[in-house]
């Protein structure tokens, strides 16, 4: 077995095991040590029954979800990643910012390459300045699905200096997807448009609760135990691949005080709408009649003319302890009946959308002011276009099959740069007219100006068929050390109305305002906030809306920034950001880690070893 060696101060590997460093405490700070939180991951397939069929699962540790990452702000973790699956694999860690560590994002051929089967990796980062729930996955095709897990980082001064009533104890909740097809052939399925692949059933903490069963055998639900009066910190993860859901509690409400490792003003709600790739904290405090409640995770979706998937709702049960009951000499509960709280419809949009839009911003230590002045501002539109099969430069479109669907930004669907050594290393080493011969500049602005969320585009039709043509290319953009970037994302009925909910690596983003149909300047600017707004890393563009961001280009690397429906990133949804170096020690990217693992090949032999794969 071959790791790198290991920090000073630290000893063997193990799993899930902290070790103590020397106090490095920023100034101020009291002395909380920080420590290295050690893990290996064991990816292998598992055989698991569900739905009364045995289905090969690809999972952490035997786990689905993966194991929790619990680190405390400042902590530096390391995770071994032994990949025993028959996948080429990488994992993300969601929402880490990685300061001046593009090299662990976990991107493969961007920031590596893949671990092969049978191979080994560490990566090794630091979570500096984030207090919340992030969450790492695998960043490779559809096997995210089941190859994710929880990252919870706890301030460093302890639990009692949570901006909010410190909680009895802290749950997270995985609302994920369970598969029962292949995953790779999902995808390949989705990018080749030969077949439409569905996931099988909606999780809660990998189970699928008790509206599915066969053969009169019911699953097993989510059972969260609570005691009278205590108030607990659900830590809620989408890591599902298709579809954003609405979170219920019956007789409950929740306050909504983190989202994306970022602190909001306490938002109190009976529903809280989550997208793929967003996490929220949220206080749930048990002041119901002791008794026992749903807990509801219901997917939605975009309404007809859209293609319409079936409705997998999942459920678990928040049950009061029976401590009270056994003691009026009961034992077991008067009535196992649960109550149900009333859902959003599936297809209720307004909903997310406000939802959405009641978050900002915390006033907080750690929280940063927003830069007033802009750099660079974009407009990029999202949408669905289509490419002709076999490379041809004309064909029938329209839903018909000598054309693929793909997804696109500003009118470009991205491709995969065809490179045997990953770009970053490439950039690294200087060759970067090779590698900015590869990239296509992604535009400032669409290159059409049309209604974007006119409904009539959705279906095929003469105004849409102008419209629907489209190409691939290495979409990236490169931005100046430090610039302030502007984005307004802008949602377009092309085909399809879904809502988009878009993730930049390496950054959070300040949400400056949203809006429903076209975004005006004139009219959307003087609205922005840039006083509390809510910083994200995956923001959510509303269904045949739009929403403006700003963030600071200081993170040196090439990083993805992606839709995190994963139906929309195999079809092309997705540009890279490169950040450039800026000329002093803590703004250019340090050089790879001594052992970083090649694709098999050597560093020397690094310029002009471009050829496709
Ligand atoms: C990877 O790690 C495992 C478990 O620690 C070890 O048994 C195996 O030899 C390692 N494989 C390689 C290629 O280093
Ligand atoms: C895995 O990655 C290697 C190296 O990049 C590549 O040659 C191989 O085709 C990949 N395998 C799959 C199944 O994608
Ligand atoms: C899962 O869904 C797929 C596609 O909808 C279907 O073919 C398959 O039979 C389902 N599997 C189970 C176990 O229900
Ligand atoms: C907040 O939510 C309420 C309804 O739940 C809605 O009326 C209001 O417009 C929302 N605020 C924003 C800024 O979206
Ligand atoms: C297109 O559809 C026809 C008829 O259904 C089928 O025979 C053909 O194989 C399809 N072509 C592709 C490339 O899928
Ligand atoms: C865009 O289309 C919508 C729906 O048809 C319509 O209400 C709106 O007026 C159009 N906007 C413009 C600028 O044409
Ligand atoms: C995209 O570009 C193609 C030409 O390459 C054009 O036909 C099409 O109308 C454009 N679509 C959009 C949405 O701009
Ligand atoms: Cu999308």
């Amino acid at each position: 077995m071959k790791w790198r060696s290991l920090p000073a101060g630290t000893v063997a590997i193990a799993t899930g095991v902290i070790f103590f460093l020397s106090a490095i405490g920023a100034p101020g700070a009291p002395a909380a040590m920080a420590s290295v939180v050690e893990h290996t991951f064991v990816v292998r397939q598992v055989k698991m029954t569900h739905l009364c069929k045995e289905t090969l699962a690809t999972v952490v540790n035997g786990q689905f979800p993966g194991p929790a990452i619990e680190v405390t702000e400042g902590d530096s973790v390391t995770v071994h990643v032994v990949n025993q699956s028959p996948y080429n694999l990488t994992i993300h860690w969601h929402g880490v910012k990685q300061r001046l560590n593009c090299w662990a994002d976990g991107v493969p051929m961007i920031t590596q390459c893949p671990i092969l089967p049978n191979q080994n990796f560490t990566y090794r980062f630091n979570v500096a300045g984030q207090e919340g729930t992030l969450w790492w996955h695998a960043h490779v095709s559809f096997l995210r699905a089941s190859v994710h897990g929880a990252l919870i980082i706890r301030p460093r001064r302890g639990a009692s200096s949570y901006p909010f009533p410190k909680p009895y104890k802290e749950v997270p909740i995985i609302i994920g997807e369970w598969w029962d097809m292949d995953l790779l052939k999902a995808d390949w399925g989705i990018q080749q448009h030969v077949i439409d692949p569905y996931f099988n059933a909606s999780t809660i903490n990998g189970k699928l609760g008790d509206l599915y069963s066969c053969s009169g055998a019911v699953e097993d639900g989510y059972l969260l135990d609570v005691e009278p009066g205590r108030t607990y910190l659900l830590r809620i993860i989408n890591a599902a691949l298709f579809a954003e859901y609405y979170l219920k509690i019956a007789g409950h409400k929740f306050t909504v005080v983190a989202a994306d490792a970022n602190y909001v003003s306490p938002y109190t709600t009976d529903v809280i709408a989550i997208a793929p790739g967003e996490t929220m904290d949220a206080l749930l405090v048990a002041d119901a009649d002791p008794g026992r409640y749903y807990m509801v995770a219901l997917p939605n979706q975009s309404p007809l003319p859209d293609p319409q998937g079936p409705t997998l709702i999942t459920r678990g049960i928040v049950q009061y302890s029976n401590k009270q009951r056994a003691a009026d000499g009961g034992g077991r509960p008067s009535s196992d009946i649960a109550v149900s709280p009333e859902m959003p419809d599936q297809h209720d949009m307004i909903t997310s959308f406000y939802f959405h839009g009641n978050l900002t911003g915390l006033h907080h230590p750690q929280h940063l002011e927003v830069p007033k002045h802009v750099d660079e501002r974009l407009f990029i539109t999202l949408g669905l276009g289509s490419i002709c099969r076999g490379g041809q430069s004309s064909c029938k479109r329209s839903e018909n099959n000598e054309s693929v669907d793909v997804a696109t930004m500003n009118n470009f669907s991205y491709q995969q740069p065809a490179v045997a050594t990953p770009l970053l290393e490439l950039h690294y080493y200087n060759t970067d007219n090779c590698v900015l011969s590869m990239l296509q500049e992604l535009p400032d602005k669409p290159p059409r100006v049309f209604n974007y969320t006119d409904p009539a585009l959705i279906l095929p039709g003469p105004k849409e068929a102008k419209l629907e043509p489209t190409s691939k290319a290495t979409i990236a953009r490169r931005f100046r050390q430090g610039a302030v970037v502007e984005v307004v994302f802008q949602g377009t009925a092309i085909l399809s109305s879904e809502s988009n909910p878009m993730h930049l690596h390496g950054h959070d983003m300040f949400v400056l305002a949203q809006g429903e149909g076209n975004y005006d300047a004139t009219r959307d600017v003087p609205r922005y906030n840039l006083v509390n707004p809510a910083v994200k890393n995956t923001v959510f563009v509303p269904r045949l809306g739009w929403v403006a961001v700003r963030f600071i280009a200081d993170n040196p690397g090439i990083w993805y920034m992606h839709c995190h429906f994963e139906f929309h990133v195999s079809m092309g949804m997705v540009a890279l950001f490169i950040v450039e170096d800026g000329s002093t020690v803590d703004t250019f990217l340090p050089a790879p880690p001594a052992d970083f693992p090649t694709c098999g090949h050597d560093h020397n032999v690094m310029s002009n070893e471009f050829y496709p794969i």
